[in-house]
């Protein structure tokens, strides 16, 4: 077991995180412990925010919408979202310990993925930004002089920025990139699991002279807390949320006296379909992937794989043999697979590999808990485990665990496997994996998703549009997608 480097520990050990608002640092209140899932100690305690902090943090953004903010034009905005992106890269070894001793998550992965994508979330939207033309229509007017219109993009006002914990920095910076470059200001809440890598962004957004009240960030927990309260103040108008759908329903519901516009990105049971003419290999390799990455704990995971009859059994054999051979260990160890968030989420995990064997399911392997024999048994770790055997009605089946666990089923026609996949609640993505050019397209199609990756799985160009279908949100994200929800678009009249 190798423990982190004295460059690789946790920036803020033993300290109080604060909130940030209207460009101060705030550590007064009450405050909650954050631990590490590694070993479930307390590395830190984090400032809750009440409500009347809320109404700071939201006061605070709808000054800074009339302040030196709204002076800046595109351009320099852009600027400063890239000298964000460079800091976040000059102080790349704080991001990674601090996302790393909150959520477990290897080395490797949060390297390569979690913080550079934080980094590139906020070049890509200056991109962009920098790139969105302006509609114009010349009109013909009864007087034969004419009338040209053209579009504005306004900023839509205060922003309510939500994450989950999966992808704490990711997925903050998916929202408050392009908030910020169409020119509003945010009140960021990242996950009361979470909380490490927000403060470092608020640090990052003094120092490179973000204005104050521009970007604010507050901490708690969701119901009758700070979530609560950001997305029922009425002064927020728009809430970018990614979390699970019955939360969104929830916000939905607080948002609603007050009509806020709503962007969500919620969850999934996605479905894999493997085709028997398939690249054997890379079809394993890549369902191994998109099951186990982040120990299950991505909304994009397929929790369903469907494979064609005729390669059922060898494919099973070869997906549990490398499911059995994954090394569990701590972020630093070189280790396959990370604990889960918490002690509460193993436990929500763990009552569905219960559910799966009263279910009638059959456990390929897996299904418990591992013994490490040391102090990482008093962490979150749990072993991958494939199921067979349940029925489509099962509720392991039908609802979301996000573990790393999938259910397998054999299928015997195209029309089958694109019927079982699409019969759920839910509409994230799917992944096809196929040699079949025309059967890659026919089925990619029918997926009823926001994204189906053939071939292979969480490839990103983030000018795409993301998001899901059904259960799975509301919108897109992503690209000029992204910049429509953050934008108020005015049409100018002009007679000529
Ligand atoms: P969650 O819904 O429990 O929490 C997400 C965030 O919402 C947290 O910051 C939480 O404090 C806050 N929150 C909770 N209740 C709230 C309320 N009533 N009002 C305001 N804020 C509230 O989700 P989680 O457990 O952190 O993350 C896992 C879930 O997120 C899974 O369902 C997963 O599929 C989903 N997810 C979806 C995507 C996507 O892109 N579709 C991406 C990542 C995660
Ligand atoms: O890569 C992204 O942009 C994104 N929104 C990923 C979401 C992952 C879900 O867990």
């Amino acid at each position: 077991m190798r423990s982190p480097t004295p460059a690789e520990q946790y920036p803020f050990a033993g300290q109080q995180l604060p909130c940030y608002v209207a460009g101060e640092f705030v550590s007064s209140g009450q405050t909650f412990p954050n631990a590490n899932p590694v070993n479930g100690r307390v590395i830190a305690t984090v400032t809750e925010a009440d409500a009347a902090l809320v109404d700071r943090a939201v006061q605070a953004a709808r000054a800074a919408l009339r302040g030196p903010w709204a002076r800046l034009t595109l351009q320099e905005r852009c600027a400063l979202l890239r000298k964000v992106a460079d800091r976040i890269e000059q102080r790349f070894e704080e991001f990674l310990a601090a996302e790393i001793a909150d959520s477990g998550k290897m080395l490797a992965q949060a390297k390569s993925l979690d913080i550079p994508r934080g980094a590139a979330n906020f070049r890509s939207y200056a991109d962009l930004a920098l790139a969105r033309a302006s509609e114009c229509y010349e009109m013909a007017t009864p007087d034969g002089r004419g009338a040209l219109n053209y579009t504005v993009h306004k900023p839509v006002g205060v922003v309510a920025a939500i994450a989950p914990w999966n992808f704490p920095f990711l997925l903050l910076t998916w929202k408050v990139a392009p908030a910020l470059v169409c020119g509003n200001t945010v009140v960021a809440k990242p996950s009361e699991e979470t909380p490490s890598s927000a403060v470092l962004l608020a640090q990052v957004m003094q120092e490179v002279g973000i204005p104050p009240g521009v970007f604010n960030l507050v901490h708690g927990f969701g119901p009758a807390s700070t979530g609560e309260a950001l997305v029922s103040h009425p002064d927020v108008a728009a809430i970018a949320f990614t979390g699970e759908t019955a939360t969104g329903a929830a916000i939905m519901r607080s948002a609603a006296p007050t009509v806020k516009a709503l962007s969500f990105e919620l969850g999934g049971k996605n479905a894999a379909l493997v085709f028997a003419d398939a690249d054997f290999e890379a079809a394993v390799a890549g369902t191994m992937r998109s099951v186990f990455s982040n120990c299950g704990q991505v909304c994009l995971c397929s929790e369903r794989v469907y494979i064609e009859r005729p390669i059922f059994e060898r494919f099973v054999e070869a997906l549990a043999a490398r499911a059995r051979a994954l090394k569990i260990g701590g972020p630093y160890e070189g280790a396959d697979l990370g604990p889960l968030i918490s002690r509460a989420h193993r436990d929500k995990v763990l009552s569905y590999y219960r559910l799966a064997r009263e279910e009638g399911g059959e456990i390929v392997c897996g299904g418990g808990v591992p013994q490490l024999g040391d102090e990482r048994d008093a962490g979150a770790f749990i072993e991958p485990t494939i199921v067979r055997g349940l029925r489509e009605e099962a509720r392991c089946v039908r609802e979301e665990i996000f573990g790393p666990v999938c259910h397998v089923a054999p299928f015997d026609s195209e029309e089958e496997a694109v019927r079982r996949a699409n019969d759920t609640r839910y509409g994230l993505c799917a992944a096809v994996w196929t040699s079949n050019l025309q059967r890659a397209h026919r089925v990619a199609r029918q997926m009823e998703v926001g994204i189906t990756w053939v071939n292979d799985w969480y490839l990103r160009d983030l000018r795409t549009p993301f998001g899901g279908a059904k259960l799975s949100g509301i919108g897109r994200e992503g690209g000029m997608h992204s910049l429509g929800f953050f934008s108020e678009p005015m049409n100018i009249c002009v007679k000529l």
